[in-house]
């Protein structure tokens, strides 16, 4: 094992004897690892944050431990298991949320919910509707969290933001990839007054602010043996902003048929079954509390998304790849295609949607 990950383990108070440390998953963003123990003890997750993309690890930290201990007490009110259905942080042992190494890059850790599975794929409607459920029940549970959380990612689903961004990208031009992708930059320009009334709604309070997960990808529950929905994971980018954007969010990455990179674009398109049931889950656990400003814009909020994501992967593309780990130099162009052809997808079904997320509505608020 790495002797450096094993010296970094000794700083967390983890219980009984760490027997491996190795990597997990495939992130985009962090370094994850799972650390091993011996026999009964725990076993826990480890991770160096990326911190030229979370500027504040320590508030990043501060933000987590303030929304999973809302959710515990929420949890254990209703007779829930706070260790299963939420994310325990695991302090280092001087009692700190992070661990700041010799090269300064932070660490955290928190514990390895045991006997769950995870999926990348929401591969039928069933665990879909359980994907929404979770997102759902979280939002829920949150909707009532008065203490403010610090906005480590200032603009993160701020279209202004990314455009302002995305002007200065492309005025630059700094690795000189702007003229091989006209196409996909005409794109977004033929979107950026639609995408910016809807964010509009957003600044002028028509849509509130709630706590927000804002990475709602199905890789990001936890679900039993049974296939229900235990717990939300990966709480990094959890903010104060717009709620819909967790639903757009799960839209994007649940409906897809296809890969997020698939280089074969006609595996990529919405899968409308898969739509209808999270759009179920997570009505049923939101429509109590949803404006009725909020209820109007659930089903655009999935083209904002991905349109943001086009708008992120191109723009990473034309910058020379500085944000999202690449595993080749047209890695981020592969992504920007496949999502551009989900948002057409979601395009050509827009109708269909606006429909079932009305009649759902109907459906719940009986
Ligand atoms: C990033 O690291 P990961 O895979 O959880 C990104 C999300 C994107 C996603 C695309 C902080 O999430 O916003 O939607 O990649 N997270 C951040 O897969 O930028
Ligand atoms: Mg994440």
């Amino acid at each position: 094992m790495n002797q450096n990950l094993f010296e970094i383990g000794k700083k967390f108070k983890f219980e009984g004897t760490v027997k491996e440390i190795r990597p997990l998953g495939e992130g985009l963003i962090n370094d994850t690892f799972i650390v091993e123990t011996e026999g009964d003890s725990p076993d826990y997750i480890l991770q160096r944050k990326n911190k030229n993309i979370f500027q504040n690890v320590p508030a990043m930290m501060e933000n987590i431990q303030k929304v999973t201990s809302h959710l515990k007490k929420k949890i254990e009110a209703e007779g829930g298991d706070p260790m299963r259905e939420a994310l325990t942080v695991t302090q280092t042992t001087d009692g700190k949320l992070y661990y700041k190494d010799a090269d300064d890059e932070y660490w955290a850790a928190c514990y390895l919910i045991p006997d769950t599975i995870t999926y990348e794929k929401a591969d039928s409607p069933a665990l879909a509707e359980q994907g929404g459920r979770g997102i759902g029940q979280f939002q829920a549970m949150l909707a009532d969290m008065k203490e403010p959380l610090t906005d480590i990612l200032p603009g993160f689903h701020n279209m202004r933001f990314r455009f302002k961004q995305w002007d200065e990208i492309i005025a630059k031009d700094p690795v000189g990839r702007k003229a091989e992708v006209k196409e996909e930059i005409e794109w977004i320009e033929s979107r950026r007054d639609e995408m910016l009334n809807f964010w509009a709604k957003a600044e002028s309070g028509e849509l509130p602010t709630r706590v927000t997960h804002n990475d709602t990808k199905i890789s990001n529950i936890l679900f039993d043996k049974h296939g229900n929905v235990l717990c939300v994971i990966d709480l990094d980018t959890v903010l104060n902003s717009i709620c819909l954007n967790d639903y757009g969010d799960a839209i994007r990455s649940y409906t897809n048929a296809g890969l997020e990179d698939d280089e074969n674009l006609d595996n990529v398109y919405v899968d409308m079954k898969i739509f209808e049931a999270y759009t179920k889950g997570y009505l049923s656990q939101t429509a109590g509390f949803l404006t009725p400003a909020e209820m109007e814009n659930v089903a655009f909020s999935a083209k904002y998304i991905t349109f943001e994501q086009v708008l992120r992967f191109l723009m990473d593309y034309i910058d020379g790849d500085n944000y999202y780990k690449v595993k080749n130099e047209k890695h981020n162009l592969v992504r920007t295609r496949a999502q551009y052809k989900l948002l057409q997808s979601l395009e050509e079904n827009y109708d269909e949607m606006c429909n079932i997320v009305k009649k759902q509505i109907a459906e719940f608020k009986n």
